[in-house]
C-alpha cells in the first residue's frame, strides 16, 4: 500500500493517502452525506471540515466528485473504483478527550472513562450523548478484555456502566436506542440480583467483588446508583 501526504488547506484533515486509487466509496453509501462537484480534494476538504458531521471523504480526481461521509472507514481497498483519494479528519478520536484503542481486531473503538464524576445509568447515557456519544458498547470478547485490563490500570474501584438495559422486559437487554444487545459475557454468577435484593436492570463492567479488584465480565446492577461510566463515540466502519 502506498501512502502518499497531500496538503489540504483545512487544518482538521488528514493528509492521508490511502491507497486511494483501488478505494470503492460504494461501499460506503450507508455513511454518506452527500455527493457534489469539487475541482480538488482541497475543496472537499474545506466543505468537510465546514460540517461537523463530515469524518471523512473521498476526492475523485476523473469526475471532480466529492463525497462526504459521516464516518471513519476501516476497510480493504477494493479494485472496482479507479481515482478515488481517501481523507479523513485527522485524530478525530483523541481531539475530543476520548480514547482510541488498536484495532479488537476489527474496528477501533473511541471511548472514554468518566471515573470522577459518577451519575446514575441514565443521567450517564444523557451525558455521553450530549456529546453525540453513547454509553459503551462492547461487541466482542477483545473488547471486553481490552476494557477489562485499562480499568485495572486506572485503579477505577467499582463497577461502571456501559450500554445496556432490560428495564422493558427483563433478561430482554436493549441498548439505549432501543436496538438489541448483541453481545454479553457475565461475570461468574451472573445475571443474578441475590446479594442486593434488588432490582438489578442496568449493565456494567463487573470492577470489583467486595472491595477486591476483580474483572471478569458483565454484570447487572441498579440503575439508580451513581456510578463511573464510560462513553463510546461511534465514529468508525
Ligand atoms: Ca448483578
Amino acid at each position: 500500500m502506498i501512502i502518499h501526504n497531500i496538503s489540504v488547506f483545512s487544518v482538521t484533515i488528514t493528509e492521508e493517502w490511502q491507497n486511494i486509487n483501488d478505494y470503492d466509496d460504494k461501499d460506503f453509501t450507508l455513511y454518506s452525506l452527500w455527493t457534489v462537484p469539487g475541482k480538488s480534494a482541497s475543496m472537499c476538504a474545506n466543505m468537510c471540515a465546514r460540517e461537523s458531521r463530515c469524518l471523512s471523504f473521498t476526492w475523485n480526481k476523473f469526475e471532480l466528485r466529492c463525497k462526504l461521509f459521516s464516518k471513519i472507514f476501516y476497510t480493504n481497498p477494493q479494485l472496482t473504483s479507479i481515482g478515488n483519494m481517501y481523507f479523513k479528519r485527522k485524530d478525530y478520536c483523541t481531539s475530543r478527550g476520548y480514547i482510541q484503542t488498536s484495532a479488537l481486531p476489527q474496528l477501533p473503538v473511541c471511548f472514554r472513562v468518566f471515573q470522577s464524576i459518577h451519575k446514575h445509568a441514565f443521567s450517564a447515557s444523557n451525558h455521553c450523548q450530549e456529546s453525540s456519544a453513547t454509553l459503551l458498547r462492547i461487541l466482542n470478547l477483545d473488547t471486553l478484555m481490552f476494557m477489562g485490563k485499562y480499568l485495572k490500570e486506572i485503579q477505577v474501584p467499582t463497577d461502571v456502566f456501559i450500554d445496556g438495559n432490560d428495564t422493558a422486559m427483563e433478561y430482554d437487554w436493549k441498548y439505549s436506542d432501543g436496538s438489541d444487545v448483541t453481545y454479553l459475557k457475565w461475570a461468574p454468577g451472573e445475571p443474578t440480583s441475590l446479594l442486593c435484593q434488588c432490582v438489578e436492570r442496568c449493565l456494567t463492567l463487573q470492577n470489583t467483588i467486595l472491595s477486591l479488584p476483580y474483572f471478569e465480565g458483565m454484570n447487572n446492577i441498579e440503575c439508580r446508583i451513581p456510578r463511573p461510566y464510560i462513553c463510546q463515540l461511534h465514529i468508525y466502519a
